[in-house]
């Protein structure tokens, strides 16, 4: 008996005040040695984790979905047990290698599963259901159930508010089902992060980016107060569009926007509704949609061809079993997490992607951007486990996006033989119209779903009022409001994937502004006079490998640090979007005259 407590006390460190005094002080030697020892279990661990997580996500059944919560739970109780056992190094003068792991592995886990036994499979089945619920969610419509993919496809394509509205109220009905569950898994999220020595998971997840976890709030406020202004004009001008095509009846002249017009189930990209909103006096001469279409493109070929960017940029070829194990269209007869995803397999040469690709732009740049996560894996592949990471997470968001901005140049299309003449000035606004529609519009979004979660797990926001906290900050950031009263039992956050899927989001919104920073850096690079927003660094060799250089260091230093590698910045700053975006916010100034902007 007595033994037995003393093993339950070796495992808790923490949890254990008598044994401290008969310890020897450890040493920074054994500081080391502990991390190395990590970081071997951390490998096995994930191996087997990395393998359940793919068959489920590729094949959602109850019984993969037993094994993957089985092998996260593993994970989970693992990581949160080394965790524990490193805070006994706490004012050991260990060298920085060794201080940075062990602060990483603290912060190795989206959500630590609290220390009790049954804990750590409670909260990874909580996890793996969530997923899987969303993954498969679907609703009547029109006699028949629909999928996220078909009710995307009528958000972005019909012009009837009254089957906008249908649509958009069918999927965010499929989440309702979830608010227990996602109550459950805060709580206990929540209990294992305070265990590991964070006030709430939300507090866990800030203290990610080398600095003080209230400053990066303050940070993010910062940064959001720098691109503000643009979104309110971008706001106002689409919604007087909204209101000229569909009516005071539909969308006020004033006020917020009703978020099911604006061509995307979740409002956080607006580009599939270009063509209402585009400009009067100028148009555009062609359509990426149509242009990919009209040339035969199918999702593989899409997918070569960003591997064909990335080739130019010096970048080895995807391996054989890139093609042969990567799910790229999605499967008929089966479940899966249609969410685009990258995965690493074995941190050697097993990367994929996991995506239910459509043959249109937002899914030529979701490819873009997918890739990069697979190439940033593979520079970083030579670092220690605990460095095998981006340099914080809206890196490893912003780089497939970086590329992306080149692969979105009319210069870009035309040289890969897709577009015929590359237009001149004249479709600058044209050009940046369609850009500012994905990336300002989705800024306040990246911005908010956080918000929302930070509340949640900060226990400020109560299960009870989940869904009107978080159309109170849709209101507040994005200027938005539901197409009608939300039912009581709603549980709209669950509706959208990286609530459900408990992946953070605030790298989206970092990742917006980075791109914009690696794109300066890069043109600059190229020796780029022109205006930013047609600099394209394809087939820039030397670009490409002082890229590499940056992500090839992963997370061994303070991402400050690595920024400045690529393009000697030290501070994450919005300076770029606004250059970027210059021609078009003018443009939109003058566009709003006599409107009174904001809501
Ligand atoms: O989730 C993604 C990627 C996978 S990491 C497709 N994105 C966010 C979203 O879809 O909500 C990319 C941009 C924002
Ligand atoms: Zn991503």
């Amino acid at each position: 008996m007595k033994l037995k407590l003393m093993a339950a006390c070796a495992l808790a460190v923490l949890a254990c005040a008598a044994p401290a005094a008969a310890q020897p002080k450890p040493t920074a030697a054994d500081a080391k040695a502990f991390v190395t020892n990590a970081e071997a279990q951390l490998d096995k661990v994930n191996a087997f984790a990395n393998r359940a997580q793919w068959v489920r996500a590729n094949f959602i059944t109850e019984d993969t979905q037993w094994l993957e919560a089985k092998a996260n739970a593993e994970q989970n109780e693992l990581v949160t047990r080394l965790a524990t056992e490193a805070a006994k190094f706490n004012g050991v003068a260990t060298d920085p290698v060794t201080a940075r792991k062990l602060k990483l592995l603290k912060l190795y886990l989206v959500s630590p599963a609290p220390n009790r036994p049954g804990a750590a499979e409670e909260l990874a089945g909580l996890v793996t259901k969530l997923d899987s619920t969303y993954s498969s969610g679907k609703f009547p419509y029109k006699g028949k159930p629909i999928t996220l993919n078909d009710a995307e496809a009528v958000m972005a394509e019909s012009r009837d508010p009254a089957e906008l509205k249908a649509v958009w109220e069918g999927w965010h009905g499929t989440a309702k089902v979830m608010k227990g569950d996602y109550a459950r898994f805060a709580a206990l999220s929540n209990e294992g992060a305070v265990g590991l020595g964070f006030k709430d998971t939300g507090a866990l997840w800030r203290s990610n980016y080398d600095m003080d976890p209230d400053a990066f709030a303050a940070e993010t406020d910062r940064l959001w107060t720098q691109v503000e202004p643009f979104y309110k004009n971008l706001h106002c001008y689409v919604r007087a569009r909204l209101n000229e095509k569909y009516g005071d009846a539909v969308q006020p002249k004033t006020g917020p926007i009703r978020a099911d017009l604006l061509g995307n189930m979740w409002a956080q990209t607006w580009g599939k509704i270009y063509d209402v909103v585009q400009p009067k006096t100028v148009s555009s001469s062609y359509n990426l949609d149509k242009l990919l279409q009209d040339n035969g493109y199918d999702p593989v070929k899409i997918v070569k061809t960003g591997e064909g960017f990335y080739s130019s940029l010096g970048y080895a070829p995807l391996p054989q079993t890139f093609w042969e194990r990567s799910l790229i269209v999605r499967p008929k007869d089966r479940e899966v997490v249609c969410h685009a995803s990258a995965w690493d397999l074995d941190d050697k040469n097993d990367i994929r992607i996991k995506m239910c690709t459509k043959v249109d732009g937002e899914d030529f740049r979701t490819v873009h951007h997918e890739l990069g996560h697979n190439y940033y894996q593979r520079a970083y592949q030579a670092q220690p486990t605990l460095f095998r990471n981006g340099a914080n997470d809206g890196f490893h968001e912003a780089i497939g996006d970086f590329a992306a901005l080149s692969a979105s140049t009319p210069t870009y299309l035309n040289q890969i033989g897709l577009l015929q003449t590359v237009p001149g000035a004249d479709e600058d606004i044209p050009f940046l119209l369609k850009m500012a529609l994905d990336k300002i519009a989705f800024l306040p979004f990246g911005l908010m779903v956080d918000r929302w979660r930070w509340e949640v797990f900060a226990g400020e926001v109560k299960p009870e009022q989940y869904n009107d906290a978080w159309w109170a900050l849709r209101l507040k950031y994005q200027g938005l409001v539901p197409p009608g009263p939300r039912p009581a039992d709603a549980f709209d956050p669950g509706a959208k994937y990286h609530v459900a899927g408990n992946t953070p989001y605030t790298r989206y919104f970092l990742a917006h502004i980075y791109q914009f920073q690696f794109h300066r850096a890069a043109c600059a690079q190229a020796g780029w006079k022109g205006p930013l927003h047609r600099c394209s660094v394809y087939g820039q060799k030397a670009v490409g490998e002082k890229f590499e250089k940056m992500m090839a260091l992963g997370q061994s230093q303070p991402w400050p640090q690595t920024l400045a590698v690529f393009s000697g910045e030290t501070r994450t700053d919005a300076s770029a979007v606004a250059e970027y975006f210059k021609p078009l916010d003018a443009w939109l100034k003058v566009q709003n005259k006599g409107q009174q902007c904001g809501w």
